[in-house]
């Protein structure tokens, strides 16, 4: 398994998912709550143990060293804060434990209260620790010692409406709080329970009493209809399950109602929840293994709705991959983790040596289909599809509203390259197709992905705006921009030559290349737009375009008319108008990968070697622009990369040159 990106814990990350949630790192554990109309997260933190394996850490055990914050607005993309609290800043804890099991936060009179639990550095088992912060996300000062009396795991704060707070934790012991948040009242009752001839002294009353309670942990409570809800895991026959049970008073007793979630199918031993109203829908946060199905202690968290019935009971939540959001059909969407399908759809790791990949969904035969719910495509107008596909043989796939049956959005071949063998793109990601919208639903909708001949593997999906990289060139003259960069160029559809590498790119090969007759016949003539050319056995189309970045993104081009991306022959022509000479100026370029610059007819810089698109990578040596009309042509090729270029004119002493017209 890959190690996270140290970044992860200082800046904040956009995380895009589905369920799981986060797609970084292994969560457990999760508690959500609402503060300020977001959604903060506050889960445990699973890692493999570091290498060499402390002597504190027990073999197939939890591995937990600190706590992460996440937000979000939406439940679809999360923001991780990073690190709010390591094992080795708890004073009163055991920095050798990786023990920082479940934990919780409440805010309370604009303070926000962290309660977790760790092993004592004594060695008395596990103590609950307070962290107080002014901000969701911190920075939390930690409190010097753990809350006296309170021996366990699993802390859960209810904030009731007769004014109380309650401290829930372990196996469904209360206490209630005092006003400071880090003490339970000096009148809590203690228990004495032996277990064979030990006895033990417990704080607090226990709130599972005669309930379902084997094994039980994790205790959520939260008040609904003048109802108090008791929520925790048990073990019902092997492994845990989500129960609850209710009062009219916090601290009971509590009526057992039945299960929230059943036993994971996966065998993940542990489960751990929290229930949350957010914008007037109910959601249950609970974890499972996903992204490491053989070793249940490294979980992950996921989200489904919740729903209760008349009667206050709660709905059972059956667990899906889809979990909950709207997703922007504008961003990434993880349709392998879809909300319905035909029996023989099934999901397997992209790559199994980096689980956090995620998935892929087969769609093995004709008919076969999945369906992915709540894609809102408000955001999409003239728009085309790009589909990350893997398949044995040539075959389609067909993107339609709704179900099997419902119109079709878009459709294309997929087609083998090699034979009977997949042919993965040049970067060694899935091979990327596009495919143009017949047709762009409205507002939020549902995605049915099937195919008229199967056996190909589906990842991701995203659909794209034709105009938000370039926009049709206008017929009135364009100034380079304020940078100097010509951005309005006549673009050819990329030519094919495959090459694997881009090591090929040396002086001969693209002298070879770019002064081939049949291709310098292309540039005979300025094109017009829409102009239709033939290269050998292939028929081609030039644009006239404004790009709208300073470096002209030819990966993009391509993929807006659903031409190859990689391995590719690209072909600009621009046309510049000069009142009068220019005189000692140079062209400044910076391409991905190699390319060749032509002004008026003439060579003027040759990039050779893998390139990088950096601004003025390489300049000509002095030039004129003359008076009237100057044609200035590019050729740039391509391996496994993503093409692009900027090119502009500067001055001797390196300025941008902007004093004329772009045609
Ligand atoms: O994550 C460690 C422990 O596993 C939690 O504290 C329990 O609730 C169970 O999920």
């Amino acid at each position: 398994m890959k190690r996270l990106l140290p970044l992860v814990l200082m800046f904040p990350l956009c995380l895009e998912a589905q369920n799981p949630i986060i797609n970084t790192q292994f969560t457990a554990d999760p508690t959500a709550r609402v503060f300020n109309g977001k959604v903060y997260l506050f889960p445990s933190h699973d890692i493999n143990p570091p290498e060499p394996q402390p002597a504190s850490i027990r073999d197939n055990w939890f591995v937990m060293e600190d706590y992460h914050v996440f937000s979000s607005e939406d439940l679809v993309n999360w923001t991780d804060h990073g690190v709010i609290i390591n094992q080795k800043d708890v004073p009163w804890g055991n920095p050798e434990a990786y023990s920082m099991w479940a934990p919780d936060c409440i805010e309370r009179n604009g303070k926000y209260y962290f309660y977790f639990p760790d092993l004592t550095k004594e060695g008395r088992g596990f103590g609950i620790g307070v962290a107080i912060a002014d901000k969701p996300e911190g920075p939390y000062k930690l409190v010097k010692e753990n809350i006296k009396g309170v021996n366990g795991i699993d802390p859960c704060v209810l904030l009731a409406s007769d004014g109380n707070a309650y401290l829930f934790w372990g196996a469904g012991r209360c206490a209630k709080l005092k006003d400071n948040m880090i003490e339970i009242e000096d009148d809590t009752p203690t228990e004495t329970i032996k277990f064979g001839d030990r006895e033990m002294q417990f704080s607090g009353i226990n709130c599972l009493k005669d309930l379902p309670n084997r094994q039980a942990e994790g205790p959520f409570v939260f008040e609904y209809n003048k109802n108090y809800y008791l929520t925790y895991p048990y073990v019902k026959d092997s492994t845990e399950v989500l129960g609850y049970a209710v009062s009219k008073n916090p601290m009971g007793p509590y009526q057992y109602k039945g299960l929230i979630m059943k036993e994971h199918a996966s065998g993940c031993w542990t489960n751990h929840h929290s229930i949350i109203n957010y914008k007037g829908q109910w959601y249950l946060f609970y974890h499972h293994n996903d992204y490491s199905p053989d070793m249940d202690k490294r979980r992950s968290v996921r989200i489904e709705k919740l729903y209760f019935n008349p009667d206050g009971t709660i709905k059972e939540v059956k667990p899906t991959m889809r979990g909950v959001g709207i997703v922007n059909a504008l961003d990434k969407i993880q349709v392998d983790r879809f909300s319905s399908s035909s029996k023989d759809v099934k999901s397997s790791f992209v790559d199994l040596e980096d689980k956090f990949l995620g998935w892929a969904a087969s769609l093995p035969q004709k008919g076969s289909y999945f369906i992915f719910n709540d894609v809102d495509f408000s955001k999409v107008n003239d728009g085309y599809v790009t589909i990350n596909v893997k398949a044995d043989k040539n075959t389609d796939l067909v993107i339609r509203e709704n179900n099997s049956k419902g119109k079709i959005i878009a459709q294309t071949a997929v087609v083998c390259i090699t034979d009977g063998q997949f042919k993965r793109d040049y970067t060694g990601q899935w091979l990327i197709v596009t495919a143009p919208l017949e047709y762009c639903p409205k507002g939020v909708t549902n995605l049915c992905i099937t195919t008229n001949k199967g056996g190909l593997e589906v990842d991701n999906i995203q659909f794209k705006n034709r105009e938000k990289y370039f926009s049709p060139a206008t017929n009135s003259a364009l100034n380079p921009d304020n940078d100097g960069f010509i951005r309005r160029w006549l673009l050819l559809e990329p030519i094919s030559k495959p090459n694997p590498s881009n090591t090929v790119f040396v002086d001969s090969y693209l002298k070879k290349e770019f002064s081939e007759p049949d291709y310098r016949n292309l540039f005979s003539e300025i094109p017009f737009n829409n102009k239709k050319v033939k290269y050998k056995d292939q028929n081609l189309v030039w644009h006239k375009l404004d790009s709208e970045n300073y470096n002209v993104k030819l990966f993009r081009f391509a993929e807006k008319y659903q031409k190859s991306v990689y391995g590719v022959l690209f072909s600009s022509i621009t046309v510049i108008n000069c009142d009068k000479d220019i005189e000692n100026v140079r062209l400044a370029v910076g391409s991905n990968s190699a390319s060749s610059w032509y002004l008026n007819g003439e060579e003027v810089l040759l990039m050779s070697g893998d390139r990088r698109m950096v601004k003025d990578d390489c300049v000509s040596k002095r030039i004129t622009l003359k008076k009237g009309r100057n044609i200035l042509s590019g050729s740039i090729i391509n391996g496994p990369g993503m093409s692009d270029f900027c090119v502009r004119f500067i001055d001797e002493n390196g300025n941008a040159v902007k004093n004329f017209t772009i045609e």
